[in-house]
């Protein structure tokens, strides 16, 4: 059936473009979720998007990740995290488009191992535009914003150069 394979290769196009813009960022990348990694510099030029994952790896029961406020996240404050994640490895999706922090809420790790992470997350759409976009295929045209049907339109458009032209008729019928 034509009309089944063409909604597969649609749905092919769609998962494979979903694929493609989620990025898996490794925390810290081989040094993982760790004591004396700045990760300032591991996150300064990532591209931090919604829906992207953030994975962070340590041994499970030496350091934990907490999610934070900013407030919490300068102060090292492990007393209100909002989620707290213990088991490695620890995947947090990005889902909102603002700062996100995180630390460790393991001893001193946070204020004195270096162990918080601050991403900047962006949307998602503005990030890097690719010149290749296609448009989507269900966006209706501007030209017709109104029309009560796809056929109404046109004839309606044709229909000025018409009366035009049947004008132009009766002018010079009404000259000679
Ligand atoms: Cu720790």
């Amino acid at each position: 059936m034509a009309s089944r394979s063409a909604l597969i290769a649609l749905l092919v196009a769609v998962s494979c473009a979903a694929a493609a813009s989620a990025v898996t960022f490794t925390v810290g990348d081989t040094q993982g979720w760790n004591l004396g990694v700045d990760y300032d510099t591991w996150a300064r030029g990532k591209n931090f998007s919604v829906g992207d994952t953030l994975v962070f790896n340590f041994p499970t029961g030496t350091h934990d990740v907490l999610v934070v406020s900013k407030s919490d996240y300068d102060g090292c404050n492990t007393g209100s995290a909002m989620n707290t994640i213990q088991t490695s490895p620890a995947t947090v999706t990005l889902t909102s488009a603002d700062n996100q922090y995180y630390i460790c809420g393991i001893s001193t790790h946070c204020s004195s191992g270096g162990m918080k992470l601050a991403v900047n997350v962006g949307s998602g759409s503005g990030g890097s535009p690719s010149p290749s976009t296609p448009s989507a295929p269900g966006t209706p045209s501007p030209t017709t914003p109104a029309g009560p049907s796809p056929s109404a339109a046109p004839a309606r458009r044709a229909a000025g150069p018409a009366l035009a032209v049947a004008a132009g008729v009766l002018l010079k019928l009404a000259l000679f």
